[in-house]
């Protein structure tokens, strides 16, 4: 049997690939930038997407082979821990966001859907998955996407070589040439620092730890007393205490 011929060049993911075996299935786009800061604009329209180079079974697409996490900084202990997302809908199994879907092109997750399926629904095939998380997605917040490939069959039935490898999707698609390995990803929510004296009130909300009472108090703060000189000066907002803004301090910015 001869060995795995390279995937034609010029494709989405294709960069700089090591020679991975094409007839099995890979992790080639995602609509996120791996390791680094991304615009809230299009998850927060679209949730997470993660593109498929080959198809899978849709019933595969679950909370145990796709988690989303989101990390939660406690200051008094000095630690960080990482809570698992649920998906829109959860509990009702059918009106889960957690599902397989066609993309119109393959490896393409900007293209727009052909098809969403219902979450679990067997014998569907995907190219590719979506997760809205319920609580919907927060600026200044990271997140950890880690999709088991063992856990996702292709309609081969053969596992999703999902290991993920310098310099990463879409880049390179993930996989070592066998079938299985696990595919982590993290990111940061928000390519800039919202600023407290231009911001609206739905720019505000958006902040992780913002709520419409605390934007409408900044808001009405700026407007009876003049734009802030310092971020210190939150304290003066009701709702804004020690804790809250040494929390803020770090995704807020004059
Ligand atoms: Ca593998």
């Amino acid at each position: 049997m001869t060995k795995a011929t390279k995937a034609t060049k010029g494709d989405k993911g294709d960069k700089g690939d090591p020679g991975l075996d094409p007839d099995l299935t890979h992790i080639c786009n995602i609509n996120w930038k791996h390791g680094e800061a991304t615009d809230p604009g299009l998850l927060k329209e679209m949730g997470l997407l993660i593109a498929f180079d080959n198809d899978v079974w849709n019933e595969d697409i679950h909370r145990h082979s796709i988690r989303v996490l989101v990390e939660e900084v406690d200051r008094e202990t000095m630690t960080a821990c990482w809570c698992e997302l649920l998906p829109a809908g959860w509990p009702n199994q059918k009106e889960l966001q957690l599902q397989g879907v066609r993309f119109k092109d393959l490896c393409e997750p900007f293209s727009g859907f052909e098809e969403i399926f219902p979450a679990g629904e067997p014998g569907l095939p995907a190219n590719g998955a979506r997760f809205f998380p319920a609580r919907g997605f927060e600026t200044g917040r990271v997140y950890r996407v880690i999709v088991q490939g063992d856990f996702i069959r292709d309609v081969k039935e053969r596992a999703v070589d999902g290991d993920h490898l310098p310099p990463y999707v879409p880049n390179r698609r993930s996989g070592d040439g066998l079938e299985g390995g696990t595919f982590e990803s993290w990111f940061v929510l928000g390519d800039k620092l919202v600023n407290i004296n231009r911001a609206t009130a739905a720019e505000l909300t958006a902040v992780a730890g913002i709520g419409p009472e605390i934007a409408t108090a900044i808001i009405a703060h700026r407007t009876d007393a003049g734009n802030f000189q310092t971020l210190a000066q939150l304290i003066n907002v009701p709702g804004i205490g020690e804790k809250k803004l040494a929390q803020l301090r770090s995704v807020l910015t004059l």
